[in-house]
């Protein structure tokens, strides 16, 4: 069965943020890197607006090069800082829909929506949601690609950029990909090029029609790569993203906003769930449990619960979760999104220990 996989990227991120931030740098050309000292800096661009790359700037490029292109540019230094916290805003939201989150970059991540979408007008809609959240939320553009396979969503994510969306089903890869350059395919750089290019081979259209054991004789290991690429059987899963953690929380962001308690109730226990097999395999206990709401309005609350010693304990955690509920079920709202977050972590201890303290708890 074809999986549902989106690849979104922010548009050229540095700037954006710095587009956001100050009103009058809008629909100009930002350049962020390093000081151009009136042509005489040294150091590269890290990226720059749309606005910029008009004057043919782009990322890595020098900037004193970048000067002589572009003189009245706005050149601006790197705040990480500031980025980091957006990057963290944008993975918070994309990982909200699904546990099949990778993020692969600072402004980049797949996400394989196959449980959540039953076809690709399905897939549009959440896109077009996911980049309208991204937008409101926080601030800056992002553009997605979609297909069946990571290596084409990543090539859709960058057709319609910026603000872009670019929705390739199966058959329509190879229309899709037949006028593109082979650099297009994720992996294939500029020594390996040009392997191609010596055998007259510059646009994936000139190999669409070749046989895998052809395009293995002539260009080995990549020449296998491009055939799995071009006949969408590119098999590679979204992985989790996991990092060491002082909380372990999850989110959903539901398909449309609902006033159904069932329905919300059933998704705090799968989520609940997962995150307890989580914690059961790395023998960890919790003391606090957050709740967390956001309505149809976008009025978000956070409410904890800390208790006495750690548990470790799913219907526990629904529970307490319920008792923090209260205060929010009878309000007139639809809700969009909810989510449960554990912390104050200890090693959970040993079993009669457990047993015991329950014992007191309950
Ligand atoms: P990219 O996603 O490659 O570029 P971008 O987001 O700026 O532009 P696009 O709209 O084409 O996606 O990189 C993300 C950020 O990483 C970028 O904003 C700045 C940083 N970066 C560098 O600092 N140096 C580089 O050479 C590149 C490519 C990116
Ligand atoms: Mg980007």
């Amino acid at each position: 069965m074809d999986r549902f996989i989106l690849h979104a990227d922010l548009d050229c991120f540095f700037a954006s943020v710095e587009m956001r931030d100050k009103l009058k740098l809008k629909n100009k050309p930002v350049i962020i890197g390093a000081d151009p000292k009136e042509g005489k800096g040294r150091g590269v661009v890290s990226t720059c607006s749309y606005e910029a790359r008009k004057f043919g700037l782009h990322s890595a490029m020098p900037i004193s090069k970048a000067y002589r292109l572009c003189p009245h540019g706005i050149y601006l230094r790197p705040n990480f800082e500031k980025y980091s916290q957006t990057s963290k805003e944008v993975m918070n939201i994309l990982s909200s829909y699904t546990d099949k989150f990778q993020k692969v970059g600072m402004d980049e991540a797949y996400i394989d929506v196959s449980d959540i979408c039953k076809s690709f007008k399905d897939v549009e809609a959440l896109a077009n949601r996911i980049k309208n959240d991204i937008k409101t939320q926080v601030g800056i553009t992002c553009s997605i690609g979609a297909s069946i396979t990571k290596s084409i969503a990543k090539i859709a994510s960058d057709e319609n950029k910026p603000d872009g969306l670019c929705i390739v089903p199966p058959n329509e890869i190879k229309a899709f990909l037949a006028p593109k350059n082979i650099t297009r395919v994720p992996g294939i750089g500029k020594k390996t090029k040009i392997y191609f290019y010596k055998k007259g081979i510059k646009k994936i259209g000139d190999l669409i029609d070749f046989p895998l054991h052809k395009l293995t004789e002539l260009f080995g290991k990549s020449g296998k790569w491009i055939w799995k690429v071009i006949n969408g059987l590119d098999k590679r899963k979204v992985k989790e993203f996991h990092e060491g953690r002082k909380s372990i929380s999850k989110e959903r962001t539901f398909y449309k906003d609902t006033d159904n308690f069932e329905l919300v109730l059933s998704k705090v226990e799968e989520i609940n769930d997962k995150i307890h097999q989580k914690l059961y395999e790395k023998k960890i206990s919790y003391k606090t449990i957050t709740l967390k709401i956001r309505f149809e309005d976008f009025q978000t609350y956070t409410r904890s619960k800390t208790i006495d010693y750690p548990i470790c304990d799913k219907d526990k955690s629904i529970k307490i979760f319920l008792d923090l509920f209260q205060e929010f079920a009878k309000m007139d709202k639809k809700i969009r999104l909810i989510g449960i977050k554990f912390s104050n972590f200890e090693r959970t201890p040993k079993i009669r220990q457990e047993t015991l303290m329950k014992y007191i708890y309950c």
